[in-house]
């Protein structure tokens, strides 16, 4: 199957180039895209070197699905174009998970919308991604009232420049700033810009894709979003509040049954996930500090940690890929 990796030249095009070929996704032609100024350059995927092509170049090579994460404007743009040709784009940027007429998914949670008619597929958020894994099983068990998350990201989710921003700071470089403050030995409560509301895009993020992916309008989500000079992946403080009455040990049981997520809970030894430790360059999430909120009925308190390039981007998008290829749904495109 031809494959495009439309921004294959960025830090998470290139995380998709390595997880196709780790997963061995049948990929038998890999058609790399990225801007203008990279085109003719060669990226290498399992040993082959190929090279970097436009996006007119791409859809006129008829790839069976295309892989997006070139920023949002470049969806805008570029995507109706592969999907009118019959390609299907899963796309890693924000550009169409609110559109009433796109699908937002999690392949464990809710591949099961997905028709062959869906030719522009949203992957969400990362931050939302890694929360939702772990909330589906028990708002499924115990019905999820109320979640009250709180985020420390890794530099990794801002892009090259802010992993070169933390290097820079951390030997003594000059260089340039994806942050408007210091983010080495510093804490940034701010991810993308500020809404009318106070919160920031990333916030509200987490509350509207997180209603969208698990179905349910009633789920009230509140979070802060932060920045921390950590490179591993995401981690989050996640308060639930639930309907029924739960068990701990069935609320173990149940995450550690959950396809994608490894629960590392013993306080006794000092276990619990890190990013740099457990999920940097793994697919799956990490659950731990699991415990009771005793300050109120029904309430759990998670730590849950992910590699944001990884289960928050590329190993999604591949896995959607995967289901779709599963299901048959990933069609030779008719149209020149
Ligand atoms: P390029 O390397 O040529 O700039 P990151 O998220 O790490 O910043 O990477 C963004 C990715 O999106 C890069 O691969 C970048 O290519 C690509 N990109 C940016 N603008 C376009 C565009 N107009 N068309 C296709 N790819 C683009
Ligand atoms: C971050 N979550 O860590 C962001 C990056 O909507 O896909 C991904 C932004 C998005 O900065």
């Amino acid at each position: 199957m031809k494959v495009a990796v439309v921004g294959a030249t960025g830090l998470v095009g290139s995380q998709m180039l390595k997880v196709l070929a780790e997963r061995d996704f049948p990929v038998d032609e890999l058609i790399p895209v990225a801007s203008e100024r990279s085109v003719g350059k060669e990226v290498e995927f399992k040993g082959k070197k190929y090279k970097v092509v436009s996006a007119a170049d791409a859809i006129a090579m008829k790839p069976a699905v295309a892989l997006f994460s070139a920023g949002g404007g470049t969806s805008l743009a570029l995507a109706p174009a592969f999907a009118e040709a019959g390609i299907t784009v899963i796309d890693n940027s924000s550009a169409w998970r609110m559109d009433p007429d796109k699908k937002l998914i999690v392949p464990e949670i809710n591949g099961d919308v997905l028709t062959e008619e869906d030719k522009i597929i949203a992957n969400p958020n990362c931050s939302t991604i890694q929360m939702v894994l772990a909330l589906d099983p028990l708002h499924k068990k115990y019905g999820a009232k109320r979640v009250v998350v709180s985020t420390y990201q890794s530099v990794t989710g801002t892009g090259v420049k802010a992993v070169n921003q933390l290097m820079d700071e951390r030997e003594g470089r000059e260089g340039e700033k994806a942050y408007p403050y210091p983010i080495d030995m510093n804490v940034i409560p701010q991810i993308d810009t500020f809404l009318d509301n106070g919160y920031t895009k990333e916030e509200m993020k987490m509350v509207n894709e997180t209603k969208k992916i698990l179905g349910d309008d009633s789920i009230r989500v509140t979070a802060t979003t932060v920045r921390i000079p950590v490179m591993g992946g995401h981690s989050e403080s996640v308060n639930i509040e639930f309907e029924e009455e739960f068990d701990l040990a069935e609320v173990r049981a149940l995450l550690a049954a959950t396809p994608g997520i490894i629960v590392k809970d013993n306080p006794s030894k000092g276990e619990y996930p890190m990013p740099l430790l457990d999920a940097h360059n793994r697919d799956e999430v990490f659950v731990g500090r699991i415990r009771r909120d005793e300050s109120q009925p029904r309430t759990l308190n998670l730590w849950v940690v992910a590699d944001n390039l990884r289960k928050g981007a590329a190993t999604n998008a591949v896995q959607i890929a995967e289901y779709l290829l599963k299901k048959g749904m990933l069609a030779r495109p008719v149209t020149a």
